[in-house]
């Protein structure tokens, strides 16, 4: 007999807070075709490690892809239509990355979400992101989408204010967490990823946010 029960679809949505919704699993099956569309994105633009305003160098290496994408350096955060470290144009957003950022936007409630900038961050274990806001971005009306691969981490998420107390949240592999309205400008971050092996993207987190920043 069939388990009356039994869920097909993986577990539901989980609301975090009014306009912050975690779907878990949601791009699991999608993550072969993820990583072959990632594959030619980062020979294009591969992993670097930016500097940040101060100077130092960021424990989390990254690159873009899309019309706009996020850079730093001594003189500041910004987006940029080219790639600093080629001069060309950050790699296309490829179809399956916008396919499923407006599918996961859409569970979350936000219709018609049309991104033009993929931050893609690298971690290893024993990186971290420390608490900061997304306020680079034009227009704080548009949602932001997270796709995390590979490791687990713990995320943080915070209030309106810095000195708020975050909570702790787990993303794991293929889940996509969707945050707009006013939640789009909470302070978050990422502990120190955990030592570990994936058993497809062995030691490493990738995460993917997909942003409408011009
Ligand atoms: C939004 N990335 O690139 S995304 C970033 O996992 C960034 O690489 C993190 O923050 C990463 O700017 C986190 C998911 C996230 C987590 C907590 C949040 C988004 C959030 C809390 C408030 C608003
Ligand atoms: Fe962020």
């Amino acid at each position: 007999m069939i388990q009356p029960d039994l869920d097909l679809f993986g577990p539901a949505p989980q609301q975090l807070a009014a306009h912050t919704v975690l779907l878990p699993g949601f791009a699991v099956a999608q993550t072969e075709p993820l990583l072959d569309a990632l594959r030619p994105v980062l020979r294009a633009a591969p992993w670097r490690h930016m500097l940040t305003p101060g100077g130092r160098s960021m424990a989390v290496a990254l690159s873009n892809c899309g019309a706009l994408g996020w850079v730093s350096d001594e003189r500041g955060y910004r987006y940029s239509a080219l790639d600093p470290q080629s001069g060309a144009p950050w790699p296309a957003l490829p179809p399956v990355l916008l396919a499923l950022a407006s599918a996961a936007a859409a569970q979350a409630g936000f219709e018609g979400f049309v991104p033009d900038a993929c931050l893609i961050n690298h971690y290893l274990p024993g990186t971290g992101l420390s608490l900061h806001q997304d306020r680079d971005e034009q227009d704080f009306s548009q949602p932001i989408v997270s796709i995390s691969l590979g490791l687990p981490a713990v995320f943080l998420f915070g209030g309106l204010q810095r000195s708020d107390r975050p909570q702790r949240i787990a993303l794991n592999h293929g889940d996509i967490l969707v945050w707009g309205g006013e939640d789009r400008l909470r302070f978050h971050g990422v502990m120190p990823v955990k030592p570990g092996v994936h058993p497809r993207l062995g030691e490493r987190r990738i995460n993917l946010t997909l942003r409408k920043a011009g």
